[in-house]
């Protein structure tokens, strides 16, 4: 059954969404990064079409990993998954291979993702937009790098969290995102931290259970109040989000077109509000039960 969502009927106010322009760094801090709070930023990037025909010329022969999530995975129970995606065995092809699978159709079909491949080896990695985004807006304390993000209309990146802020770049097509603020974890059912016991992080307890769009009330009731506090917002080519560490985040490829975006992850600052964020500490732990399993996977066990 399919959820025709009524979003924000709680009447939460709005993601802002400000012209980069209008924006300093010390605004930015105290509006959005201090209290986090998401915002959409547009017009920060002075970057060219990022099409399919400039990807193969920048990255044509460089090998990537692919994840094929296969298309029936958003029809199954998530109780019954093993992992979130990247537990799925990843292919290894060249960036030209994987232009190929998704000209013909077969990225679609399979539901295949180029996801979170580093940027930093590649030509991409030093464009000199990405530098001027983290002075304009004054980040600094990176946690990662660079990552890259390609995949058909279509895909879906399932429902989840991270322990960290995030920035978000759109650089071609178009993606939907469904926000959830962090005090609905308990509403949004994440799987039990006792999880990556059995499974390491193949499958994380930062990842809800629930399908909000085709929500199982029977099963998950309380995501009925998670639903009032939803919101939706779409990430055109130049657009940035910043997602801050522990707001619920569900990312729909639009279009029947090829999307491709930029994300990186940053040390939540100030370093209080990282101390305040259950939801990150809650993932830390998870990341330390995963470890037995971790260890015994590389021993070949
Ligand atoms: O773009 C996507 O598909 C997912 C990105 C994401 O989850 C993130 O930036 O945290």
């Amino acid at each position: 059954m399919s959820f025709d969502l009524k979003l924000n009927p709680a009447g939460v106010a709005g993601i802002d969404r400000v012209s980069a322009s209008s924006l300093t760094a010390d605004r930015f801090f105290e509006a959005y990064q201090r209290p986090g709070i998401p915002v959409i930023i547009t017009g920060l990037l002075d970057e060219p079409d990022w099409d399919l025909d400039f990807l193969t010329d920048q990255l044509g022969e460089q090998t990537f990993s692919v994840r094929c999530y296969g298309r029936d995975r958003y029809s199954q129970d998530k109780r019954q998954w093993t992992d979130i995606g990247s537990g799925t065995k990843p292919r290894q092809m060249t960036f030209t291979e994987y232009a190929q699978t998704l000209r013909s159709g077969e990225a679609a079909e399979k539901d295949m993702y180029l996801a979170k491949c580093p940027l930093k080896t590649t030509a991409l990695g030093k464009r000199t937009s990405f530098r001027a985004l983290r002075d304009r807006l004054g980040l600094r304390f990176a946690a990662t790098n660079l990552n890259l993000w390609v995949g058909p209309g279509g895909h879906v990146e399932a429902l989840h969290y991270d322990p960290t802020d995030g920035t978000l770049m759109q650089l071609f097509g178009e993606k939907k995102l469904l926000l959830f603020p962090p005090d609905q974890i308990a509403n949004l059912y994440p799987f039990p931290i006792a999880v990556h016991l059995r499974h390491g992080t193949k499958l994380r307890s930062w990842f809800s259970q629930t399908y909000p769009n085709k929500p199982d009330f029977e099963s998950f009731p309380n995501l009925k109040i998670a639903l009032a506090h939803a919101q939706e917002v779409v990430l055109k080519a130049g657009d940035l989000i910043f997602l801050p560490v522990g707001w619920w985040h569900e990312v729909t490829s639009l279009g029947d077109g090829m999307t491709c975006s930029v994300n990186q992850f940053w040390h939540v600052y100030p370093w209080g509000r990282a101390l305040r964020s259950g939801n990150k500490w809650r993932a830390h732990l998870g990341g330390v039960l995963a470890v037995p399993q971790q260890v015994k996977s590389q021993l070949g066990f």
